[in-house]
Formats: structure tokens, C-alpha cells, sequence
């Protein structure tokens, strides 16, 4: 199914280097790859007495003791950490974001005792779980699915309430990650990353912060920077004249207000039908007084079938976790749904029917990741594929005017980001529900009291926008990042973004992305991709440090190797032809409207994925140049205390 097989060798883990490296570095004992770490206890309460980490023996943590007294570039946290975090200067790694990304990755380095600091531009832990909060916000991976597999602990006290757990379970859950290993005392709130600089002679990353507790900025200086930016954390609005007049209430779907929106009774407009607008639909529709859905294209969507998880399943679950984890690494979309490997044209039609008509009533993206190959590759699968799903929209609809605008005609099924919904398409069968389309009448501007379209004004005491995201790379942008000899990322990738594994970038040593444009994480299961990053970049750390190197820059090379690999993987996959944030598209960003597409997410699976990482970690971190300092610790930089 591959169209460029260089990086196709077997999964050769890293055992082989680790093995040496414990055997040289007694006091580090680095658990095997692959497997999860080692749980530790909680850690002391958030200022607490004391934040010194007990023995290794004694919580189970990695000592990296050994490593510091060495060369190495891990320093342990100094006494009074957290107390001091926000007069520290400088860090051995800082983390940009406190999303799910950032929380795992804070936790590998706590576990090894590396001084680290996590630096989060909103108020709160949490990243898509703490911002996005409007109605219908929940996962459509399978929550169990979803939740981070490495504490075999959290596993079994957490209960997932719901098979698709909604925003603010969801941010519960991190929130309770969080606490009960401590991690809360490395982060800081309200610190905006304005730039990162590289600094060659030093090799360190200079950060300029807009601190939000003291409204100044403030610098900070690390060896290692690593990038948990999120990929939808940019929210974009339209770019529509009269915006600000509106005197209603108005905001995107990303900034929905923290207190509660009274939506009773009010005349309520949304823009947009992705999958946020979709899920936002769905939950509205029978709240709200009138409903009006501009849409100007619609999207392929499938039922979410979600359903509460009893004590009984939960047990179940809790039994199952190590085979579902397994069966997550197999499958390419990183989930429990595996593809049929029927092929597609081996089958009768009634056999492809009977396929389909049990996934379309099986929850998730089973309908979607469940199917057969074909559909993301053949014309003539995927058109037979989506004229199913369109008369099961017909079916749904009872006004044919308006199941046929709801049909998408630009695109087949699944080859752009498909929405999962719950009572969607029954909402346009309700009277105080109204669709708008704008690709026949388009919005015009917005005005005091509503919208206007090419034909009418539109009253609305309430104006939504699930218009999405500068997807990807818009955070990496928002942060002036510039690397050898002031090279900014933004420059490069202004034409083709191009990376090392997604993980790395030639010209920005020390820059590490675990869940970065063209990473695994994009295309699959988000914690699953996130957990393989991590664990590479942490990994990656560990090798640096017990061989006593301090810089790390993937070659030119072998970023052009990787970002033909991806780009070629575009090549065979229907994808390439929508205009979705997949490839890059957003008609409300300078540069990205036009449909040009960007190559932004790795479309081999995840399984291809961790191999090829694990494979180039084997090698020694086989296309990456790794050489010792040149640079001494920077002036102002905190003492470190080896435990
Ligand atoms: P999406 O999937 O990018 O959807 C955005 C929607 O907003 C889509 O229907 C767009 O229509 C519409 N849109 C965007 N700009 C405009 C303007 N200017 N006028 C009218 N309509 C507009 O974002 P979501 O937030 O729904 O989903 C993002 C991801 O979040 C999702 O895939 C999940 O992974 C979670 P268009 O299709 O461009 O015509």
C-alpha cells in the first residue's frame, strides 16, 4: 500500500543501545523500550515541604544521578524548585505547552530528575480539553483509547464514564494525571512563548516569555526546547467585514466562554460544519430558540454511536487494556479498528453492504478506519462507498431539499477529517432549525444584529463560529522560532514544510516536536502518537546524555529523505485532492486559501511509523548529527543539585 518503502526496514527497537548504556551508567536504570515506565506514587502536594525527590528505590523513578556526574547535560531540579520556578533563568529543557503532549512529556522528564519546565499560554493545564468547551465537545476515539497507557495505576482507578467522554470529564481526567504524579509544580500558567532564538555560540534556545502573571516579559534560556504546541490551537475567524459591530454575544468554538452560555430561547447562528460545528449541532438544536447553519460545504459525517460505560465493562476494559494498547500499535489509524483486509472488488456488493451497514451502527470511526483500503486510494471504492453513506443522509433527512445540501459533492467519504455526530442530520428535521447555504448566497459581512448573507439580514442574539484552525503549523508560526544563523521557521516552511520524522528540524538544533507537522500524531489516534513521540524525543535525551553529547540537529538529508517519504505518501491517498486542514487548506489564512496543498500529516500508520523511528533510534539516531558542547552554562543560570 506504500508508495516509498525506504523507510520500510523492520522494527528494529532500541534495546541493543539501551542494554549498553545501563551497562555503563549503573546508576541509570532506564526502563526497556516499548514497555510503560514505572508508575511512581504522587508526588508531594503542590507547595509542599519539600519537592526533593525520594529514592529511586523507593518511588520507582530513574535516577539519573550517574548521568550527571558524568558529562551529562541532565540536571537534576535544585531544592526549593517550584517556589523559585518563576525567578529561574534557565532550564535544561523547556516544554512550550501543557496539553496532552506537554503533560506526558513533563512526566518522562520528572521521572528522569531533569530540571524542566513546562511554559503554557492559558491559565490552566490541558491544551483542546481546557479550551474547547462548547456544547457536544467530547473525543471520538474510544475514550479508553484515548487516555495515556503508561501508569498502570491510572489505568485501573480511572472510569471513563462514556464510551466517548465529553470536554469536561475529559479535562478531569488530565487534570487528575496531573496531580497525582506531581506534575503541576513544573508548570507555569499565562506564559506566552513570544521567541525562541538559537543561540550558536552557547547552543542554547533563548526564549522570550509574555509573562501574564507580571504583564512583563521576561527571557529564559534551555539547552533542549521541546514543542507541545498542539495541532488545532490556533483558532481562525472568518475574515468578514463588520465582525466587531455585532452587539451580541459572538465567539469561536476554541474560546467559548468558561461561564455558562444561556442559550434558551435565543436566535442562535453557526458558522461552519466541521466537526466542531457538527458536534455543536447536534447538541443545540432541541436548546436553543431558533438555529441558523451556514454551511458552505458540507462534510461527510457518520454517527457517533456513544453509549455509557457500566462498572461492569469498565472492569472489562480495565482486564483488556494491555491487548486493546497492542491492538492500537497494529492498526494504522493508532485505534481499536482494524481495516478489512478483504479487498474491496473481492467482495459482492451484498457482502460490502452487510460491512457497512454494521459499522455505520457501530460506534466510532469504525465506518472509517474499519473499512476497506480502497476507499482511501480507488476513485470508484470510495464513490460507491459514499453514495451509501448519501442515502443513509436521505434516509435521516426528511426534507430531500435538504439532505441533498447536506450531501458533500467536492469530496468522497473519509478523504477529508470525518466528523462523527450524534442526532446531526435529525436536527434539520426540527422547525427552529434552518440551513444556509452559503455557497449559493455567501456571507457578505456581519452586522449589529446578525449576518448578512448576498441575499438577507440575519437577526441573532448569539453568533458561533466553528470556523477552525490555522491547523499544525499556525502555532509554530504565532512563535517568532529561528535557528542556526537566525534562520526563521517560518521562512522555511512558508513554501513546504519539511522535518526529520516530524521530530526534528535541520537548522534548529535541540528542537524537538514529539507531536509534530508530518509526526505520527496527526493522522492517527492523538495519545497513541503522542506517547511514540514522546517517548523518542525523552529517549533521545537519555542516549545524549549518557554518551555525553549536547547538541542534536538532524542532516539536511536525511530531512529531505523524510520529507519526500511523506510527500510521496500524499501521492496514492484521495486525500491529496480535498481541501481540508489535512492538506494544509484554510480559506481564512493568507497563503493557505488557495488549496496548494501542504504536507503536513505522515499517512503511512502508525505502525510503519514507530518502526521507522525505532529503527533510526537503533542506528544511533541514524541521520541526526550528535556532537558534544561547545558552549558553557549561561551566566544567571541556577545551581543544580545532583540527588
Ligand atoms: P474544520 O474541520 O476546519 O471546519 C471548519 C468549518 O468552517 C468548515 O465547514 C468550513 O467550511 C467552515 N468555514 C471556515 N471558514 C469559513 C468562512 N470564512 N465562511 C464560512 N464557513 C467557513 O474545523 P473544525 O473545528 O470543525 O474541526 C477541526 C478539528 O477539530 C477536527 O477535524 C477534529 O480533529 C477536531 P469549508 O469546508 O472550508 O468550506
Amino acid at each position: 500500500m506504500l508508495a516509498d518503502d525506504r523507510w520500510a526496514e523492520p522494527a528494529n527497537r532500541v534495546e541493543m543501545v539501551i542494554k549498553t548504556e545501563e551497562a555503563r551508567v549503573p546508576d541509570c536504570t532506564s526502563r526497556a523500550r516499548g514497555q510503560r515506565p514505572m508508575d511512581h506514587p504522587a508526588g508531594p502536594q503542590v507547595g509542599g515541604p519539600s519537592r526533593r525527590p525520594k529514592s529511586a528505590a523507593s518511588t520507582g523513578q530513574i535516577r539519573i544521578a550517574g548521568l550527571t556526574r558524568r558529562r551529562g547535560i541532565l540536571r537534576c531540579a535544585p531544592f526549593g524548585f517550584r517556589a523559585r520556578l518563576h525567578d529561574m533563568k534557565h532550564h535544561e529543557v523547556i516544554v512550550v505547552g501543557a496539553g496532552v503532549a506537554g503533560i506526558y512529556q513533563i512526566k518522562r522528564l520528572a521521572d528522569l530528575g531533569i530540571d524542566a519546565t513546562v511554559l503554557e499560554a492559558g491559565g490552566d493545564l490541558g491544551g483542546t480539553w481546557q479550551w474547547n468547551r462548547y456544547p457536544g465537545a467530547r473525543f471520538d476515539s474510544e475514550s479508553y483509547t484515548y487516555g495515556y497507557s503508561f501508569s498502570r495505576e491510572l489505568l485501573d482507578e480511572w472510569h471513563w464514564k462514556e464510551r466517548f467522554s465529553g470536554q469536561p470529564e475529559n479535562l478531569r481526567y488530565l487534570n487528575h494525571v496531573a496531580d497525582k504524579f506531581g506534575l503541576r509544580q513544573y508548570m507555569q500558567f499565562n506564559c506566552r512563548v513570544d521567541s525562541a532564538h538559537y543561540d550558536e555560540a552557547q547552543n542554547l534556545w533563548r526564549l522570550r516569555i509574555d509573562d501574564g502573571r507580571t504583564g512583563d516579559q521576561r527571557e529564559l534560556s534551555c539547552r533542549f526546547l521541546i514543542l507541545t504546541l498542539g495541532l488545532l490551537s490556533i483558532p481562525t475567524l472568518p475574515r468578514l467585514a463588520g465582525m466587531e459591530s455585532f452587539k451580541g454575544q459572538s465567539f469561536h468554538t476554541f474560546d467559548w466562554p468558561h461561564e455558562p452560555v444561556e442559550m434558551a430561547g435565543k436566535r442562535v447562528a453557526v458558522i461552519g460544519t466541521g466537526a466542531t460545528g457538527i458536534q455543536v449541532i447536534g447538541e443545540i438544536a432541541d436548546k436553543v430558540g431558533e438555529l441558523t447553519v451556514f454551511q458552505r460545504r458540507p462534510n461527510w459525517s457518520a454517527p457517533l454511536n456513544n453509549g455509557p460505560i457500566s462498572d461492569a465493562e469498565m472492569a472489562d476494559i480495565r482486564r483488556r487494556y494491555d491487548e486493546i494498547f497492542a491492538s492500537c500499535a497494529r492498526t494504522p489509524g493508532g485505534f481499536e479498528h482494524e481495516p478489512d483486509r478483504r479487498g474491496f472488488f473481492e467482495v459482492t456488493r451484498e457482502e460490502r453492504l452487510a460491512l457497512w451497514d454494521k459499522l455505520y451502527d457501530g460506534p466510532g470511526f469504525g465506518i472509517w478506519l474499519a473499512n476497506f483500503k480502497e476507499i482511501f486510494t480507488d476513485e470508484k471504492a470510495n464513490s460507491e462507498f459514499s453514495e451509501y453513506i448519501a442515502d443513509r443522509i436521505r434516509r435521516r433527512v426528511k426534507d430531500p431539499k435538504v439532505a441533498e445540501k447536506l450531501i458533500p459533492r467536492d469530496h468522497g467519504f473519509g478523504v477529508q477529517r470525518v466528523p462523527l455526530e450524534t442526532r446531526y442530520f435529525e436536527a434539520y428535521n426540527r422547525p427552529n432549525v434552518h440551513l444556509v447555504d452559503i455557497s449559493e448566497t455567501p456571507l457578505v459581512s456581519a452586522t449589529e444584529t446578525g449576518l448578512r448573507t448576498s441575499e438577507r439580514d440575519y437577526e441573532f442574539d448569539i453568533i458561533v463560529y466553528a470556523t477552525g484552525f490555522d491547523a499544525i503549523t499556525g502555532a509554530f508560526d504565532k512563535i517568532d522560532i529561528q535557528g542556526v544563523g537566525g534562520e526563521k521557521l517560518a521562512d522555511k516552511w512558508r513554501t513546504t514544510i519539511s522535518t526529520f520524522l516530524g521530530m526534528m528540524i535541520h537548522g534548529f538544533p535541540n528542537m524537538l516536536m514529539p507531536s509534530g507537522p508530518q509526526s505520527g500524531s496527526a493522522s492517527t489516534n492523538y495519545p497513541r502518537g503522542i506517547e511514540t513521540g514522546v517517548n523518542w524525543c525523552t529517549d533521545l535525551l537519555e542516549y545524549m546524555a549518557a554518551k555525553g553529547y549536547t547538541r542534536a540537529e538532524a542532516t539536511a538529508g536525511a530531512e529531505k529523505r523524510w520529507t519526500d517519504h511523506v510527500t510521496n505518501m500524499y501521492a496514492m491517498m484521495l486525500m491529496r485532492k480535498a481541501k481540508s486542514w489535512f492538506t494544509g487548506y484554510n480559506s481564512n489564512v493568507a497563503g493557505h486559501e488557495q488549496g496548494t496543498i501542504r504536507y503536513l500529516v505522515y499517512n503511512g500508520g502508525a505502525p510503519k511509523y514507530v518502526n521507522t523511528i525505532n529503527a533510526v533510534a537503533a542506528k544511533g539516531y541514524e541521520g541526526v548529527v550528535l556532537s558534544a558542547d561547545r558552549g558553557a552554562p549561561p551566566s544567571g543560570s541556577q545551581p543544580t543539585v545532583v540527588v
